[in-house]
């Protein structure tokens, strides 16, 4: 809304110029985002604390969590709201791709609402049932996927980081692999979730490292200089990363050891879902496993532990997943095991970012 009032006024006043460059407005969209987490953080951990919104914690977990009892969660609907202003007032609001990111942020935290109000508020432990969260969750990205495939001119081909000769071309499959992505990312990043600040700081993480990837992919020149695909549009998204970081930034303020609040399912899958649907539009889709590579990891865990834990008939790799668990239960202490975790994540980006070379 800012770039619509303010940029038409630059023939008069030539310093309104500055809110045509994305990369202004993504620092500004940064900024309001990480305000709007920072200020209104106190009032909204008073509200659901008051509301009685919080956290129960299982008894099979590690001894550690349960002085975390009552710590309010549901705080994922502060970050959703702080996205959605900031990407409302920042970006450009005639491009497309800014409405499908928004939609599907929307609709994966109103999917995580929904979970988490029938756990906290009707108070059944179980929350959304597991096929009925699925299906919805499916429902939506291939939703998504439709709606990107039938942008005009969006390349339906896979890029694979590091061979830029190999980009296999999937057709309408490309709605099924995009709806992969998205519910992956999503699903990936809830598991994540389960220690202070463990979920927001790689998401941060990945959202910088996307915010380039959205201005280079938007830039026909810069892309063709890099020999990446070039997406029309795309830089606008560099805007939403930019949200999205500065809002993960606010919510970490208070989110970080000690937790005085969880971000809930509202949260984490809802910026799941975004930051696959991020991928996607940049057309860096398999590079997000590396991005993200710490989701991978957790989620991977979780798939062995299960699947070994099945075939050894109740034998485990790991003390205990996800895999955050385990080192939990090894006795490093939470603080420890999350920066760690998060020097992991930012590795694991700078890598992705070699990508834009390395081809
Ligand atoms: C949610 N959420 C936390 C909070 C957060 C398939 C299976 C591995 C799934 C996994 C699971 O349920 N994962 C998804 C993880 C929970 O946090 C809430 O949930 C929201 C995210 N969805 O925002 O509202 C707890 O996590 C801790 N927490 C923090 N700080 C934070 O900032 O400390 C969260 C955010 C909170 C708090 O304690 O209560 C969760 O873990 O429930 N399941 C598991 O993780 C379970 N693992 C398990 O059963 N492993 C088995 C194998 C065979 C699968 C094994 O290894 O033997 C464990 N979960 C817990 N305790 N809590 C089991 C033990």
């Amino acid at each position: 809304m800012i770039y619509h009032l303010l940029f038409p006024l630059h023939k008069t006043i030539s310093v309104f110029n500055v809110f045509r460059y994305i990369t202004f407005r993504t620092i500004y969209a940064s900024l309001t985002a990480f305000l709007i987490c920072f200020l209104l953080g106190p009032w909204v951990i008073r509200k659901l604390s008051y509301m009685q919104i919080g956290q129960y914690i299982r008894d099979d977990g590690p001894e550690t969590h349960h002085k975390k009892a009552g710590t309010p969660t549901m705080g994922g609907t502060l970050i959703i709201f702080s996205i959605i202003v900031s990407t409302l007032l920042w970006t450009n609001l005639t491009n497309y791709f800014v409405w499908i990111v928004l939609l599907v942020t929307a609709g994966y935290g109103a999917i995580g609402f929904i979970d988490d109000y029938l756990m906290q508020i009707k108070k059944q432990s179980k929350g959304l049932n597991v096929r009925n969260k699925f299906l919805l969750q499916t429902i939506l990205a291939i939703l998504t996927g439709i709606l990107v495939y039938t942008v005009p001119d969006f390349s339906t081909r896979v890029t694979v980081p590091f061979f830029k000769n190999i980009s296999p071309d999937l057709g309408w499959g490309y709605i099924l692999f995009a709806a992969f992505v998205i519910i992956g990312t999503s699903n990936a990043v809830n598991i994540t979730d389960g220690l202070d600040g463990l979920a927001i700081g790689p998401l941060i993480i990945a959202s910088a490292a996307y915010m380039v990837f959205a201005y280079v992919a938007g830039h026909f020149k810069i892309a063709n200089y890099l020999q990446i695909n070039y997406v029309a549009g795309s830089g606008e998204i560099a805007v939403f990363c930019g949200a999205m970081a500065g809002s993960g930034l606010g919510f970490l303020w208070f989110n970080s050891y000690p937790a005085q609040i969880f971000m809930g399912d509202v949260g984490s899958l809802a910026l799941g879902a975004a930051i696959g649907t991020v991928a996607v539009i940049t057309k860096q889709e398999i590079l997000l496993a590396l991005v993200g590579g710490l989701f991978v990891i957790e989620t991977l865990s979780v798939i062995f532990q299960v699947g070994f834990f099945k075939m050894t008939n109740g034998r485990r790799i790991f003390r205990m997943a996800p895999l955050h668990h385990h080192f939990e239960l090894k006795g490093w202490a939470e603080p420890k095991v999350i920066v760690r975790f998060w020097i992991i994540a930012i590795a694991l980006a700078l890598i992705s970012m070699s990508t834009l070379k390395l081809r």
